[in-house]
């Protein structure tokens, strides 16, 4: 079997493969910290090692009596600035990529209720209103082979690959939380509110995630489920789902 996408694996240690270019570069920033941090905890840990050493009260019976050092003051301002700029420059630049609206080619809304999803295509019509459909998690008897527990729905939200997909999340009772962590998406679901994210997914698969933020005693049993499929299968899972928008009388 092919490994799977946007699933959490057993014994994972790493994030979740990146399937979209927001997550691809939160890949980048996390492995530039954990070398930031490696760095930082190997160098304090060294140097504490060797102070504890050499300054042993055998080795070091009489203490130093000095209470300022420019020079160090100095290093051990400077160095943190650098470390500083380092990660920051990085990190606003991500921050504005992932917060920058782009220019979508198709919109969804995302409404977060107690205790499942629902998705709007405004896009697209269902006898003259808005194409809307409820995500329900499937209970545990329903499951059929290969669905996952607590995490597969009824109706995923389904979306082509290599398209923008702008993603506008509210919530119609409680505060909700819409997260898919292959995508890397975690934004707010606040009833009167709506919130922007966006996407595009290179690779056909399930994409799965969870409500994040506590919005009630069923809060843990209300996925996120995306399903990327090419263009061709969304057209046809789009016009299976909607009546036709064309004017009447034109072929
Ligand atoms: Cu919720």
């Amino acid at each position: 079997m092919a490994h799977p996408t946007g699933q959490p694996l057993p014994w994972q240690l790493n994030f979740q493969e990146a399937a979209s270019p927001v997550m691809e570069s939160l890949h980048d920033m996390h492995h530039l910290l954990l070398f930031v941090i490696t760095g930082i905890a190997t160098t304090v840990l060294v140097l504490m090692g060797y102070i504890f050493y050499k300054f042993h009260h055998k080795r070091h019976p009489t203490p130093q009596i000095f209470t300022h050092n420019s020079t160090l003051e100095a290093i051990w301002t400077i160095i943190p600035v650098i470390i500083l700029i380092v990660i920051g420059i990085p990190s606003i630049r991500l921050l504005h990529k992932m917060e920058t609206p782009v220019n979508a080619d198709i919109t969804i809304k995302a409404i977060g209720h107690q205790w499942y999803w629902s998705y709007e295509y405004p896009d697209a019509k269902n006898n003259g209103e808005h194409f809307e459909f409820d995500s329900y998690m499937l209970e545990e008897k329903d499951l059929k082979p290969g669905q996952l527990r607590l995490l597969d729905v009824d109706n995923p939200m389904v979306v082509p690959v290599d398209t923008i997909i702008c993603v506008l999340i509210t919530a119609a009772d409680v505060l909700h939380s819409f997260a898919v962590p292959a995508l890397g998406i975690k934004k707010d679901a606040a009833p009167g509110r709506i919130n922007e994210t966006w996407f595009s997914i290179k690779k056909p698969g399930m994409y799965y995630g969870q409500c994040s933020k506590l919005c009630g005693a069923k809060h843990g049993f209300m996925p996120i489920v995306l399903k990327a499929v090419t263009n061709e299968e969304y057209k046809i899972w789009l016009n299976s789902k909607t009546t036709s928008t064309a004017p009447k009388g034109t072929a």
